[in-house]
């Protein structure tokens, strides 16, 4: 394809802008799923909708207690599993027999969704939910028709009296009812629910808002484009999970199918062939532990303090958002191991995070938008999201000097696009004054929200961002050197 194709396709694609609901929620960063359910009691990872209601008895159930634990590690949100594959709701719905008003837990009088959805808004948490479609307790699954008004009254159920939801996490597995069929899901109406309820809820996975990084073990790939190029058309986005995974899930890179480690111009060929362009950011999920759920055997398997950092910096830091989860035990409580590793976690972040050398500092770009001091270097500076350094139109390379005065020792870099006006930077490198010449301190591909790289400690008063190469006129919202 000739070069013009491809800076007219890398143009198009740096156009293509996050809905409102998809920034806010990119914003959120880093976020917590809780698997809790009748696998917590039968020690399973999928039940088969046979279990006895009876069995889930939490003792000691404290949905605070969730909350702070989330809160200590630095997550903003937290997801939790209303119903999972077994079919067993955690809310006492109208439309079954199979969930908390047949268990012993508080005299069948209780509500797992309430009170874990009214103590993230008491403790400032967004609150999301895991609705599994597959269903393998429900007499009418495979019954398509059926199930699905099922499913949607359940999910309205849901979406109407819990207060706001953030996200919406729809698991695509896919099963055959016990008439023998297999559930063809009505994955437009779902989404249509959700639109119509609640509008600023992100809707995951087999959803239109935000895709999956393609791993459940929490690094996303090191190039990470929030825009990908659909190959179907939008009406039939994500017709089925296997579609999904033909068209999304099954590469890396998404979208076209794009392999891994393609170069920025086979990317762009590829997005070149796509029948439409968009925003779909990616989202990480892994568990603290070997398991979803919660077991006992697993207590001393809690990921290491090292294992976590490396999980942040390889999703958060590559402008994906990180979905850990943290199962609640059979108390109903976090476990302490758990509780224990997350707040080593933050604190090595917040240790890490907590100066930026390059704060306040003087920068000077080799080239500004209309030279205004709107769009100056030192915008990437003022810790404020709503203010960038960006170029003039049609300027796709430059650089950035900080001069750091003193001379500062740092070993980790954070920077930010200003999404909101599309990903546009594919290639860039930071440079070091070693007194006589500049020396190449990292060199990366994708920013997109954010970025944190990693490298060996440099000493240094000068800087220098280099901007290699990008889709259109790059922006910064954000430098940090620690
Ligand atoms: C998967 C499920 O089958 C697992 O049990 C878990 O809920 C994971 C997050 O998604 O598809």
């Amino acid at each position: 394809m000739s070069n013009n194709h491809l800076t007219d396709i890398a143009r198009r694609a740096a156009r293509v802008t996050p809905a409102p609901r998809q920034l806010a929620w990119q914003q959120l960063e880093f976020t917590a799923f809780a698997h809790f359910g009748v696998n917590t009691f039968t020690d399973r990872e999928w039940g088969d909708g046979t279990e006895d209601p009876r069995i889930f008895a939490p003792t000691a159930l404290d949905a605070g207690q969730w909350v702070q634990t989330c809160r200590d590690a630095g997550m903003r949100m937290l997801i939790l599993t209303a119903k999972h594959h077994d079919g067993f709701c955690l809310w006492p719905s109208r439309y079954t027999e199979h969930s908390v008003k047949n268990s012993p837990w508080r005299n069948g009088k209780g509500d797992v969704v309430r009170e874990v959805a009214d103590a993230c808004r008491e403790g400032g948490l967004r609150f999301g939910v895991y609705l599994s479609p597959w269903d393998r307790h429900e007499p009418t699954y495979g019954n398509s028709p059926a199930y699905n008004a099922h499913f949607k009254n359940q999910l309205r159920e849901l979406l109407t009296e819990y207060g706001d939801i953030a996200e919406v996490w729809f698991d695509g597995a896919c099963g055959e009812g016990p008439n023998g069929k297999r559930q063809v899901y009505d994955w437009p109406g779902y989404y249509a629910l959700v639109r119509e309820l609640q509008p600023d809820a992100v809707i995951f996975g087999c959803g239109p808002d935000v895709r999956w990084c393609g791993n459940e073990k929490g690094y996303a790939s090191e190039t990470l484009w929030s825009v990908v190029g659909l190959s179907v058309d939008l009406e039939h986005q994500v017709p089925n999970w296997e579609e999904y995974h033909r068209v999304i899930g099954s590469d890396p890179n998404y979208g076209t199918p794009v392999r891994a480690g393609a170069t920025e111009d086979e990317t762009l060929e590829c997005l070149a062939t796509a029948k439409h362009l968009l925003w779909y950011p990616a989202e990480c999920d892994t568990s603290i532990r070997p398991g979803w759920f919660y077991h006992a055997s697993q207590d001393e398997q809690v990921k290491s303090l090292e294992h976590l950092v490396d999980i942040y910096y390889q999703s958060v830091g590559r402008n994906a958002v990180l979905l850990l989860n943290v199962p609640p035990d059979q108390r109903g409580l976090m476990h302490e191991n758990d509780a224990q590793r997350l707040r080593e976690l933050r604190q090595t972040l917040d240790e890490t995070f907590r100066v930026n050398l390059a704060q306040g500092k003087r920068a000077r770009a080799s080239n500004t938008r209309g030279a205004l001091q709107e769009f100056a270097p030192e915008r990437a500076l003022d810790g404020d999201p709503r203010t960038y350094w960006t170029t003039d139109p049609d300027v796709t390379q430059a650089s950035i000097e900080f001069d750091l005065g003193q001379p500062a020792t740092f070993s980790r870099m954070l920077l930010q696009e200003h999404v909101a006006v599309g990903q546009r930077v594919a290639e860039y490198s930071l440079e070091a004054w070693d007194g006589a010449d500049w020396a190449e301190v990292v060199r990366g591909t994708t920013i997109g929200y954010k970025k944190l790289d990693r490298f060996p400690a440099t000493t240094t008063n000068r800087v220098r961002l280099n901007i290699l190469s990008a889709r259109d006129c790059p922006t910064l919202q954000a430098f940090g050197l620690y």
